[in-house]
């Protein structure tokens, strides 16, 4: 107790012997602290906060890729190499979910015949469908890949694939599919298209900062782009992102109109969008928020809209097709812009008119137009931001 309170008795005699230079020294110190809070602060105000939102699925992840491959150092070795167990994965998630499906094509089909793998690719089918219900899944060497190549090529599960609306196949399916050579050798480095193919559901969320400095060195704004969890139970997590959002840019996958739910088998993917879209715009922090919807997927909808009709979709159940060829998937293209345009309007009110609101075409594969969206959003912000400040 003594030797305490002897020492707290030569911090005592020190704070008496305190001569004005100290004091001025603490009071300096504290004015640097305060400054430097202060400058964190303005700095922290010109951050520009944007949210990807968007149901599972819609591409905000692969968004939020690009922007690190354009405007920050992109992928370094290990990082690309962190992506193999998820493309293994992504493999033989796949080529499970066929053989499985073909099995259940067969027997409950009308046309069953088409759905039976050859009695030879039979045992493959049943192995490789073992192998991917297990947790831990093997390397994947040439060996398996062969096996899994074989299996690909049997009609039976092309004809399977043909239906892969219903059963919730991945979009990377006939790219990993027709990489296998590549992908199971010893030495194998995923590559950038590689990383973006891939498919991981996020929980959670994940954050960066960027200035898309162009070419001519004109933007100065700092971003903080936010990437969510997007299947239900997720986004009860989204609620703490919402103060101080400057932009929510809305993913929805154009593609996905014939398409339920990876998680509710019962909810089609563009009502689903639609909903969603519908209650983020009511929320009253994003009052003055900017919106910019992404219409993604654009590859995948180009090549659908001409086999599946765009009215097998609640939403789009007055689309009536009346070209063909490229001129039939420019009108489903408005015509579904046309309806994010009508819920927008619709579901803001008043007081809110003055929001920014666009759409854009996108394709989250394709790295030159997402370079030139974004580019395209940053010119908005920067000229909100500068109406804004002249008001202020
Ligand atoms: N062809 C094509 N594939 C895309 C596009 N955008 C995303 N994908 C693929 O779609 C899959 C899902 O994309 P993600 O970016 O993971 O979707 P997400 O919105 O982050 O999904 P959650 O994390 O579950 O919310 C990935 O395999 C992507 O490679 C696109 O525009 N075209
Ligand atoms: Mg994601």
């Amino acid at each position: 107790m003594l030797s305490v309170l002897e020492k707290m008795g030569c911090f005592c005699s020190r704070h008496h012997y305190y001569c004005e230079a100290d004091v001025e020294a603490s009071l300096q110190q504290s004015a640097d602290i305060e400054r430097r809070i202060e400058q964190e602060t303005m700095a922290e105000k010109h951050i520009q906060k944007i949210l990807l939102l968007g149901i599972g699925e819609s591409g905000k992840s692969t968004i939020f890729k690009q922007i690190k491959l354009l405007f920050q150092t992109g992928f370094d070795e290990v990082e690309l190499k962190s992506y193999i167990p998820v493309i293994h994965a992504n493999v033989y998630q796949t080529i499970k979910m066929l053989y499985d499906g073909s099995k259940e094509l067969s027997e409950n089909e009308k046309d069953s015949s088409i759905y039976i793998v050859s009695s030879g690719n039979e045992e493959i089918g049943e192995k490789l469908s073992e192998i991917g219900g297990r947790l831990d899944y093997p390397c994947l060497d040439k060996e398996l890949a062969r096996d899994i190549r074989t299996l690909w090529r049997d009609p039976a599960i092309q004809e399977t694939c043909s239906r892969s609306s219903e059963l919730q196949l991945p979009d990377c399916t006939n790219y990993f599919m027709e990489n296998l050579e590549r992908l199971s050798e010893e030495n194998y480095v995923p590559t950038k298209d590689d990383v973006l193919y891939a498919r991981v559901q996020t929980t959670g969320a994940v954050e960066i900062q960027f200035s898309p400095v162009g070419e001519n060195k004109k933007s100065g704004e700092v971003y903080r782009l936010f990437d969510v969890g997007g299947q239900k139970n997720e986004r009860r997590k989204w609620i703490h992102l919402f103060e101080g959002v400057s932009a929510v840019i809305l993913c929805a996958a154009i593609s996905e109109y014939d398409q339920t739910l990876f998680e509710d088998e019962h909810k089609n993917r563009l009502m689903e969008t639609k909903e969603l879209f519908g209650w983020i715009l009511k929320q009253p922090c994003f009052e003055k928020t900017s919106f910019m919807v992404f219409l993604n997927k654009f590859d995948i909808f180009e090549k659908k809209v001409l086999k599946v009709p765009l009215n097998v979709c609640e939403w789009f159940k007055d689309y009536q097709p009346v070209t063909t060829g490229k001129q039939e998937v420019e009108n489903a293209y408005e015509f579904v812009k046309k309806k994010f345009e009508e819920l927008y309007f619709h579901s803001t009110s008043p007081e809110c008119v003055d929001r920014v609101f666009k759409i854009y075409r996108t394709s989250a594969l394709d790295q030159k137009l997402v370079k030139k969206t974004f580019k395209l959003v940053d010119e908005t912000l920067r000229r909100r931001n500068l109406f804004e400040a002249g008001l202020s």
